[in-house]
């Protein structure tokens, strides 16, 4: 598939996630009377930045399939970064990695107390399906609306997301296996990426074959980006990723790199990612920023 310059691609990048940014704020609960305090909290955590992958990646796959009601679709896209915001609030609780800094900033339990830290994530968690299941009944097709919501749930649940924190939690500080490892990759950080890309898709009206084939691509890039991001934790700075690195090395965590080393990890986020772009290259439509944003995620730098 053809791939955009990169000037082309940073312009098209920030006016995409400038609008996302909007839809988000526009998103966030409106009539509140006491319990302002989780309104603040869900908006310090949702509003905070973050590179605002997965409502992109959902928006570019329902183009790729030839989806023109964006508007339709901005509730899915809140809905999905909704539930990726309060895995991060929830991870950085003082119970799981009890991390001070997330996206440059004080962590929501740092600034608003563990209890409020539990409370936003639950609330972000809620508010994701409440924001979802409207914009599903208020959908021209509501049974592509209902598809979505399906792969919403599951891929964020015990068969996904949640599903890969409680082995990672569960093993933490024993040495893993390959297959162990691999495991935790696909549902942890995969599932989330398996729902963007299968959800886009779903809301343009995709059929199965097509969605099973982006649930591949879901995968393949949530691979490359989870061994990314621990080359990451090696190479970058604190300055440039928003929080502490070498924390893997610290807490003695097996990831990618300490099980095959620095090259064999970059070359395998560079085939993960090419055979990611090898499948999209089989499915209708074309999609010329998404296949270049894939491209881009290789050699992310945050
Ligand atoms: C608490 C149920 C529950 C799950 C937590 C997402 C997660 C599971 C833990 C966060 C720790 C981690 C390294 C997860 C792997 C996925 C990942 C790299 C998340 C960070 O996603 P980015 O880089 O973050 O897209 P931004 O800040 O850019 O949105």
């Amino acid at each position: 598939m053809r791939q955009l310059n990169s000037e082309e691609f940073e312009k098209e990048l920030s006016e995409r996630v400038e609008k996302i940014e909007l839809i988000l704020q526009e998103a966030l609960p409106a009539h509140i009377t006491m319990q302002k305090t989780i309104r603040d909290a869900m908006e310090y955590s949702l509003m905070a930045g973050g590179k605002r992958l997965r409502p992109l990646l959902l928006s570019e796959t329902y183009r790729l399939f030839g989806g023109e009601d964006m508007q339709q679709i901005h509730p899915f896209m809140a809905a999905l970064e909704m539930i990726h915001t309060y895995s991060l609030v929830h991870d950085d609780l003082p119970a799981m990695d009890n991390d001070e800094y997330r996206r440059g900033r004080k962590t929501t339990h740092i600034v608003f107390g563990e209890d409020m830290g539990i409370l936003a994530g639950d609330a972000l968690l809620n508010y994701a399906y409440e924001t979802a299941v409207k914009g599903a009944a208020a959908c021209g097709q509501p049974e592509r609306g209902l598809k979505a919501l399906e792969i919403l749930s599951e891929k964020a649940g015990v068969y996904g997301m949640v599903g890969g924190q409680v082995v990672d939690v569960e093993l933490t500080g024993k040495p893993l296996e390959e297959e162990q490892l691999d495991f935790i990759y696909r549902l942890k950080t995969g599932a989330l990426l398996e729902a963007a890309f299968m959800s886009g898709a779903a809301l343009a009206g995709a059929g199965d074959e097509e969605l099973q084939r982006m649930e591949r691509i879901g995968c393949l890039v949530g691979q490359a980006f989870q061994i990314q991001d621990d080359i990451l934790d090696i190479v970058s700075t604190t300055e440039e990723l928003g929080k502490p690195v070498g924390s893997d090395v610290r807490n003695e965590k097996t990831t990618y790199v300490s099980l095959h080393g620095m090259d064999a990890a970059k070359k395998a986020v560079e085939e993960y990612s090419q055979e990611a772009l090898e499948l999209l290259d089989s499915v209708r439509g074309e999609n010329p920023f998404l296949a270049t944003l894939i491209t881009a995620l290789i050699h992310r730098k945050k």
